[in-house]
């Protein structure tokens, strides 16, 4: 089964009825976290590419790098809103407002980056894409965000144990300070933005994140410790507003869908090379990276989190035994 043609399961039935017969030429104003040169930020560039030269001019798209438009949790709204026309997001703030997205947050719930591709281009993307088109955003493409580990200031940390005391940054959603907690650590939700100073005046003593993000941000430089536990394969999803997605041709949303999974296919292919990269870069810079030899006592740590999620959500435990019947 092929990305865009899971997203376009998701969308029968509800996006496509809603085409527009005609629109004025426009230009679509999207949100990116991301630095200019991160695979997230090109693929963006070349989705912009395709959809203007397919439409002839007609439809044109900015992305606003560097998180220029404001933080992740704003933006998802402003774009269920309709404020911001298009944006890359990690599904991970996107659980506060789309349930079925949680899923992808749980620890561990994923068995490796493989199998997360595997099954968010068929029947488990499909069911989150289409929670995610019910609140306002139409999915266009799955990118890759590797799997965040742990960093901090203070020391490696090998076993949950070493997570204890540690006050952890975490992206915005109570999984994440339930995940830090059953490890006795301190979370505390943060913007990405203000991750970087929170290390260096010790407010936190260090966050998680996947190697290119722990790298393009210099937290490298801050928290030296960077310990493999890659206990989060979190997906990240090029989207659309439905508000305006509803105000274009059945035309144009086939282009938009094409160029979305076009871009999908080549940042999955420079999210490998970048993730390379960033490790070189931050152990020439410095930092201690440690593997764990065991992942077993963490993935035991959580079961607390999953009891707390499928008590408060029992109407996901079908997405998430999907999810753990494919592994
Ligand atoms: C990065 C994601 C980005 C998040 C950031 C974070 O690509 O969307 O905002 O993590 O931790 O890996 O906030």
């Amino acid at each position: 089964m092929t990305l865009a043609f899971t997203i376009r399961g998701a969308l029968i039935g509800s996006c496509l009825a809603f085409a527009a017969t005609s629109v004025a030429a426009e230009q679509l104003r999207g949100w990116n976290i991301h630095v200019e040169d991160y695979p997230v930020s090109i693929a963006m560039e070349s989705f912009a590419a395709e959809v203007a030269e397919r439409t002839n001019g007609e439809l044109t798209a900015k992305t606003f790098h560097n998180g220029v438009l404001g933080s992740q949790p704003d933006a998802i709204e402003q774009i269920r809103l309709g404020v911001i026309d298009f944006g890359e997001f990690s599904l991970g703030p996107m659980g506060t407002s789309i349930p079925e997205t949680n899923v992808v947050s749980l620890p561990f719930i994923f068995p490796s980056i493989p199998a997360m591709y595997e099954m968010m281009d068929g029947e488990v993307g499909e069911a989150i894409g289409a929670g995610m088109i019910e609140r306002g955003i139409v999915p266009l493409g799955w990118y890759d965000a590797g799997a965040r580990s742990f960093y901090n200031s203070v020391r490696p940390i090998n076993t949950p144990a070493d997570v204890e005391g540690l006050k952890v940054r975490v992206m915005s959603n109570d999984l994440f300070v339930s995940m830090v907690e059953s490890m006795d650590g301190n979370a505390t939700p943060m913007a990405f933005a203000e991750v970087y100073q929170s290390i260096q005046t010790g407010v936190v003593d260090g966050a998680e994140n996947n190697p290119p993000s722990y790298e393009s941000t210099s937290h490298y430089e801050v928290a030296p410790f960077y310990s493999l536990t890659e206990h989060l394969i979190i997906p990240e999803c090029l989207c659309m507003s439905k508000a305006t997605w509803d105000k274009l041709t059945a035309e144009q949303q086939e282009i938009l869908l094409d160029a979305g999974h076009n871009s999908a296919l080549l940042q999955r292919e420079l999210w490998q090379a970048r993730e390379a990269a960033s490790m070189e870069i931050v152990k020439a810079g410095g930092t201690v990276v440690n593997t764990i030899a065991d992942k077993g006592p963490f993935q035991d740590a959580m079961a607390p989190v999953y009891e707390k999620f499928l008590a408060d959500n029992p109407d996901l435990a079908d997405l998430v035994n999907m999810i753990r019947d494919a592994s």
